[in-house]
């Protein structure tokens, strides 16, 4: 069986709140109701931007200056848009992206070297402004998270995840700043529960689109 209509959905939040975990979960449950899905993630997603993740995640933290990073963040993305998403989309998948440009713009806007809006220049260059049709930003405690991380981990993480609490703190707001501004496209999940809970509550999340 195939359902036709082609959704894109993002799965962002701060490091191991479980996005991965629910990408992989939200696939099956996805793919139990009959619809095709093409489970992805960012940076990476093709075997060129998995060379720009790379290149962005291992190495030491002055390896690149901030305005370098967000650019290659973005043309990461430049490449997975072109070359996996937009197709999948056309043949009537639905795409799930482990993180997305809510990432781009909750990271690198941080230091304040760049603005909102400079981040979201980069994404209409390099992707059209692509947008999913819907973000969940996944919300747990900071303790509960790095607990999550560290089991993830076990003792060293990637060149961005080594960044100070506070910048972590700052990512977080961020990204619950972009669910009080737009509710429609990006919401807020309690993800402290158990894994089946959080994806049920992702599904309930996705009954609109559905139809
Ligand atoms: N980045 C990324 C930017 O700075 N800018 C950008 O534009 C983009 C796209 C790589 C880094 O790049 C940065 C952000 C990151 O620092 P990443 O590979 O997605 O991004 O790295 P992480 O955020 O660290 O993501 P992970 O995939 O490693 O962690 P997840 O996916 O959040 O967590 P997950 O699912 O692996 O779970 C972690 C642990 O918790 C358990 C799991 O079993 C696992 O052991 N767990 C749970 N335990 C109890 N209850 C639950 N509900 C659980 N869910 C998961």
């Amino acid at each position: 069986m195939s359902k036709k209509m082609g959704r894109f959905i993002s799965l962002e939040g701060g490091e191991g709140a479980g996005k991965s975990t629910q990408a992989r979960e939200l696939a099956f449950a996805l793919e139990a109701k009959g619809y095709n899905v093409t489970l992805t993630r960012e940076p990476g997603g093709t075997t060129s931007a998995e060379i720009i993740r790379e290149l962005l995640l291992n190495g030491a933290e002055e390896k690149w200056h901030i305005r370098t990073e967000a650019l290659l963040f973005a043309a990461s993305r430049a490449e997975h848009c072109a070359k996996l998403i937009r197709p999948a989309l056309a043949r009537g998948e639905w795409v799930i992206s482990d993180r997305f440009v809510d990432s781009n713009r909750a990271y690198q806007s941080v230091n304040g070297e760049l603005t909102d809006d400079d981040i979201l220049d980069l994404h209409r260059v390099g992707s059209g402004n692509l947008l999913p049709d819907r973000t969940f930003v996944l919300n747990v405690p900071e303790e509960v998270s790095a607990k999550r991380a560290a089991a993830r981990d076990r003792g060293g993480s990637d060149r961005i995840g080594r960044r100070s609490t506070t910048y972590h703190k700052l990512v977080m707001e961020n990204f619950r700043k972009f669910a009080a501004e737009d509710p429609e496209r990006v919401r807020l999940i309690d993800a402290s529960q158990a894994p089946n809970i959080v994806t049920d509550s992702l599904m309930e999340n996705l009954s609109d689109l559905m139809k």
